[in-house]
Order: structure tokens, then sequence, then C-alpha cells
């Protein structure tokens, strides 16, 4: 993408309502624009981050064998009535009349509805276990929507739900999950820990929050040091296998949001210089609550034996949306966003040092071309803005190379090759600075 021909509304100076550096940070680089109180366009920039985030959840809810669908964004009241949740979810829930006095909402989760299309579609314990997902928009009129995208009102969520013959496959279709999620978070560059937690309005006793630590989070979460350091199962997981060694390695040690802290046992079964009391960023939560909703929406199948009953269900949620916060909080310097490679939005920043010089303007091309057949993602800065302005929005924008042109180096046949997130540089060939980022990418 050439930058003089792109939609690109940066900032020149910090915007006053942004309290976090996330939310800065995105405003300032123009990813998000505000709409109304917690709610954002996401322009071009900033899409194509939600778009890769959206894709790495994705491949990781496949390999976990879940299975895609989409669900409408406005669901029917009388869904919610069966369930019992209609008036329990109180004003957090948009709730919507359309022209034939029909009471709808702006869905803020899918429980009923999902578990209305699977009782009307299966009626066998032959077509379970089944995982569904969807990555869509959610709605909550939350009373403080705040920090940007983090607490919005409008959000993108990616929930899947699971539906099984008996608690103990449930318990199988949840610890996928887990095992999915700690893999999704380590592939968009984050350290996540699973932590015990309340289950709130979706409800059950069995609950994990995925947390990110961030100085800015929302959550007072605590937790066993060596829990940092881990890293997740690798691409070669089983999910076929019994995962519950994975999920009893994790939860082994002590890890609490401040609901469910427990400080007694925290100092009882951590050692003093592991316990890490810190603030955190809730990117993912799990819940088993069996047939909470499968009995009042008489969501049955027919057993082995002939016999109806209630099928066992939980749901698996990640904040989407609240991912592209999250990595920034967890990566950015003084100048601006440290992309982890695989959410860039673009992998490199070509800078011509001086547009409108033949060779220069030719180098340039050359590089640009050849970096997109290779299938990079490029983003040419070939405006005319002075040299000190354009290497200030390319360290705001933080991708993760910079290539750096100019009539001086190309006289001694060079570029600058930038590595953004180290500082690191090195003139080399345009050839070498090509084959280098290919090499690595
Ligand atoms: N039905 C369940 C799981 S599918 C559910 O709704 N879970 S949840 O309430 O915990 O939300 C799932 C995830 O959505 C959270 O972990 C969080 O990352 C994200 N999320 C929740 N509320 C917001 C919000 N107001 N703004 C941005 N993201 C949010």
């Amino acid at each position: 993408m050439r930058l003089s021909q792109y939609f690109l509304p940066t900032l020149r100076d910090d915007p006053k309502e942004a309290e976090i550096v996330s939310h800065r940070l995105m405003l300032r680089t123009g990813m998000i624009r505000q709409s109304s109180a917690g709610i954002y366009s996401w322009l071009p920039l900033g899409h194509r981050v939600l778009r890769k985030i959206e894709q790495i959840v994705r491949e990781e809810q496949d390999r976990a064998g879940a299975i895609e669908m989409l669900m409408p964004t406005i669901q029917p009241a009388d869904i919610w009535r069966e369930s019992g949740r209609y008036e329990d979810y109180g004003k957090e829930m948009l709730r919507i009349t359309d022209r034939h006095e029909r009471e709808m909402l702006y869905g803020p989760t899918n429980e009923e509805l999902i578990t209305e299309i699977f009782r009307d579609s299966v009626k066998s314990y032959r077509d379970l276990p089944r995982n569904l997902y969807h990555i869509q928009w959610k709605f909550r009129d939350e009373i403080r929507p705040r920090f940007g995208i983090m607490r919005g009102r409008e959000f993108l969520m990616k929930d899947a739900y699971s539906f099984d013959l008996t608690e103990k496959g449930a318990r199988e279709s949840y610890n996928k999950m887990f095992v999915a999620y700690l893999r999704t978070f380590e592939r968009l560059g984050l350290k996540s820990i699973p932590m015990a937690a309340d289950t709130g309005p979706i409800g059950g006793d069995l609950s994990h929050e995925f947390i990110i630590l961030a100085e800015t989070g929302e959550s007072q979460v605590y937790c066993d040091r060596e829990l940092i350091e881990r890293s997740a199962p690798g691409e070669d997981v089983d999910y076929n296998a019994d995962l519950s060694p994975i999920i009893q390695d994790w939860t082994g040690k002590y890890a609490a949001t401040e609901e469910k802290h427990d400080l007694k046992r925290f100092e009882a079964e951590v050692s003093s210089e592991n316990r890490v009391s810190a603030r955190g960023i809730e990117v993912g939560h799990i819940f088993y609550f069996g047939t909470k909703y499968s009995v009042p929406m008489n969501c049955k199948v027919q057993g082995p034996d002939g016999q109806l009953v209630a099928v066992h269900c939980g749901s698996y949620g990640i904040g989407v949306s609240r991912l592209a916060a999250a990595i920034i909080e967890a990566s950015h310097d003084d100048d601006g966003i440290l992309w982890p490679d695989p959410v860039a939005p673009y992998q490199v920043a070509l800078i011509n040092l001086k547009a409108g010089d033949k060779e220069t303007d030719a180098a340039c091309e050359d590089l640009y071309a050849k970096l997109g057949n290779a299938g990079i993602d490029v983003l040419y800065d070939d405006t005319d803005e002075r040299a000190g302005a354009k290497f200030a929005t390319m360290d705001l924008l933080g991708l993760p190379w910079q290539i750096i042109v100019g009539p001086r180096g190309l006289k001694q046949g060079e570029v600058e090759i930038k590595r953004r997130a180290s500082g690191e540089r090195q003139s080399m060939t345009p050839e070498s600075a090509f084959k280098r980022i290919v090499d690595t990418d």
C-alpha cells in the first residue's frame, strides 16, 4: 500500500480522552475512531490488525475441532425468556422493539440462540459431541465503557459452544478449548495465564479467565511466578488424546482473579519470592455450566438406551477486538507500537527519503514490487514529507521492519534496514535487505 493513496488519519498530539497507552496509540495511529461512547469504527489500519487476530483465533479453534458458523447480532427476546435470563440481564442488554412490536435485543452473548438451533437440529447422542463457534459483534450497555475498545459497548467476540452427552464429555470439550486458548494467545505474541474465575451472568461452577499481565489491566490477579515462564503446548498437540495432564500442569499452580483469591492458600502454596500480585487484562473466558440452558430450553437428545437426556454444555469466549488493545499494552515503547510479526498490519515500512529523485524512486519501486510478489505486506511511504516526520510516523505505527532508502546510501549501493522492536540497524544491498525479510518471514 502506498501511503500517498492510503487512508491513515494519524494524530500528531495525544488525544485527551485516552487514559491508557493502547487507547492513545490506537487513536494516534488512526486505527479506530469513536462513533459514540464505547462504539468505534475500525479504520483501515486497525481493521487489518483485527482481521489478523481473528484469523489466528479461527485457525486455533478449527485445529481444536470447533466448527465455524455465523449467528445474527439481533435476537428475539422469547428465547431469553425461556432460559430465564431476559429480566436478569438488566440494563446491560440493549432492547429493541421492531415495527410489529416484537421484542428483540442486540445479543450480548449467544447461549440461548445456539441452544435453540441445536435442540431443533440434533436429536441423537450419535451427533455428539459438537462444538460450534462464530466470530460476531456483541453489544453490552456497560455502565462505564472506557479505555477505548478495551471495554467497549460494541465489541467483537469469538464465542464457541460445546454440546456433550455427559459431564465427563463436556469436561473434555472444556479441556480442548483450554489448550486452544493457550496456543492462540501465544501465537498472538502474548503470555496468558489461566486463572480460576467467577462465572457471573453466564453461570456454572467451573470457569477460567485467561489473563495478560499489564499495569493498566482492570482486574487484580494473583499467581505463582512459574506460570509466567510457561510455554503453550505445541502445534502437534493431539486434541483427541487425554488433555487432562496438560490442564493439571497449568491449574496445579496457584492463579486466581480477585473474586476467587484466597490469601491463606496463596501463602501456603506459593513461596514468597514467587508470589505475583499484579494487574491483568481478561482476554478470554471459558465456562462449563452443564445443563443450565439445556434443561429450561428443553435441549435433549436420545441417549444409547433410548432415554432423552439434557445435553451438557460449555461456552468459550475470546475478546477479539479487546486483544488488539491488549497486544499494544504488552508491546510498545515511548515512540509507539511494537507489533508482534503475526498481527502486524503490514510487515514492512518502506521509507523513501527523497520522493521525486529518480534513483531513489526506482529502488523503492523495485523493492515494493519484489516484496509484494513474495507475499509480504508493505506500507510504502512515497510522500514528500520530511525524513524526520516519516521516521516518527513509522516508529509510531510500529511495523516490524523498516527499509530506509535514500540517495546517499544508494550511491554506495546500500539501503538501511531496521528492526523496529530492537532498534537494530544495518546497511546492505537492496537485494540482501529483500532476502533478509523474506527469510525471516
Ligand atoms: N458467553 C461467554 C463465553 S462465549 C461470554 O460471554 N463470556 S464473557 O462475558 O467472559 O466474554 C468473553 C470475552 O469477551 C471476555 O473474556 C473479554 O475478553 C471480552 N469482553 C467482554 N466484555 C467486553 C467489553 N465490554 N469490551 C471488549 N471486550 C469484552
